[in-house]
């Protein structure tokens, strides 16, 4: 029915732990776990079960965790409630909670919720290592922000990360891509210092008309890591700053172009793709227009490299879309076609359904919402592909 034939030996694995949806952040918080529940079930009607190796990973442990984050950060973390919390507690403060913005809420489950998206990025990571898959999914980390002792941007542990380290066992170089509409700065500054990873992130990055910078306020182009000749990371960081409202069009070129060429420069051994769905038209907390299929370019492009690769989601704040670029996007790993009209028995069709939440359809016209008027020009571009394409040359000596 959707034309999906497996490739003989061509192994996709799906790894999700239900667990993660019971979790909230606050009802006012743009972070919806919920949207994880929409976009298992739009992967489960269109069938998209049949044609991957599905896990269901167990959350991941304290002493996992302090692989990359510190003992004192994950006691915090493990131990803090809404009932317990003090919010004058220096280290409360000092762990990125509270402040003016409560961008990381303490909420019931927070444990678990980190212990159970990080434990699915780790079983990835894993299942790649042990040549089990060609790719392995897990939609609910990608939390790109988190620091060793410090909680930012809705991310309290870095899965990212920590599965990175894990393929770091047996690959010599990985590449990390992430087409978030935030700059990936957790990531960037963890590799900070190894020429084995190199981190390439794709984000919106300037002030708004108050003069607040987009969050996190990071990664110009002029970013590429350590400037010390003597420091190995060196060149290994690149920075695609942009602009409001980035097309399709623009953004497809753009990411074919410079991944291209870092692929080729690098030689990375495995490849890890955060496809944070905060970077489509509608988003809530977005500022690009990029349609699903735009996005979805990004992932076959990478899986046309044909190495092994790590999918994580990220944010998107417009659950009915995240839903469906993340189906999309796991339809485009299997090699299937997707039906434009929603399968009928789907659970929540009503989600989808309405002009204002997409008629009913997987591949509505996002650039319908025309939020942001594209200020991306096709000069500054182009002198932005040659900025990039320069920086590649820091990477060696
Ligand atoms: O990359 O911009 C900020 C910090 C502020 C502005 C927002 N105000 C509320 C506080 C101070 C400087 N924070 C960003 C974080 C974006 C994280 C993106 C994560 C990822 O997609 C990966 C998962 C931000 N943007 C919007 C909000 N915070 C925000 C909007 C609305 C609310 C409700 C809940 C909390 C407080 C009111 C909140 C945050
Ligand atoms: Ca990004
Ligand atoms: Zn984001």
């Amino acid at each position: 029915e959707y034309g999906m034939e497996k490739p003989q030996g061509y192994n996709v694995s799906f790894h999700y732990n239900p667990h993660v949806e019971y979790h909230h952040f606050g009802s006012s918080h743009p972070m919806k776990p919920w949207r994880l529940t929409l976009t298992k079930q739009l992967v489960l009607a269109y069938g998209l079960e049949y044609t991957m190796d599905l896990y269901e990973p167990r959350p991941a442990s304290f002493d996992e965790l302090a692989i990359f984050h510190d003992r004192e950060y994950l006691t915090f973390l493990s131990n803090v409630t809404p009932l317990n919390m003090d919010p004058d507690d220096q280290s409360y403060l000092s762990f990125g909670f509270g402040g003016e913005s409560n961008d990381c809420p303490v909420f019931d489950g927070l444990w678990n919720y980190v212990s159970l998206y990080s434990g699915a990025s780790m079983h990835a990571a894993h299942n790649l290592i042990n040549h089990q898959s060609n790719i392995a999914i897990n939609w609910s980390g990608g939390l790109h922000h988190a620091k060793k002792n410090q909680a930012s941007g809705f991310c309290y542990v870095n899965d990212i990360v920590l599965a990175i380290q894990h393929l770091l066992t047996v690959n010599q170089r990985v590449l990390y891509i992430d087409i978030d509409v935030h700059h990936g700065d957790g990531v960037e500054q963890a590799f900070e210092s190894t020429d084995r990873v190199f981190t390439l992130s794709y984000h919106k990055y300037g002030y708004d008309k108050n003069g607040y910078p987009f969050f996190p306020g990071t990664g110009n182009i002029t970013e590429m890591g350590p400037t010390d000749p003597s420091n190995r990371g060196k060149g290994h960081s690149l920075n695609i700053p942009l602009e409001d409202g980035i097309d399709d069009e623009q953004y497809k070129w753009l990411f074919k172009t410079i991944t291209g060429a870092v692929v080729d420069k690098y030689q990375p051994n495995s490849i890890v793709l955060q496809c944070g769905a905060d970077s489509l038209g509608g988003d809530r907390l977005g500022k690009f227009n990029l349609n699903i299929k735009a996005h979805g370019f990004c992932v076959e492009t990478v899986k046309n490299y044909e190495k092994p690769l790590l999918l994580i989601g990220g944010g998107g704040y417009t659950p009915r879309n995240v839903a469906r670029t993340w189906c999309h996007e796991t339809a485009v790993c299997v090699g299937a076609e997707l039906h434009n009209n929603l399968p009928t028995h789907l659970p929540y069709i009503q989600a989808f359904q309405g002009e204002e939440n997409g008629g009913g359809i997987l591949y509505p016209d996002l650039h319908n919402t025309k939020r942001h008027d594209n200020v991306n020009s096709q000069a500054k571009l182009q002198k932005l592909v040659t900025h990039a394409l320069e920086n590649l040359r820091y990477m060696e000596g």
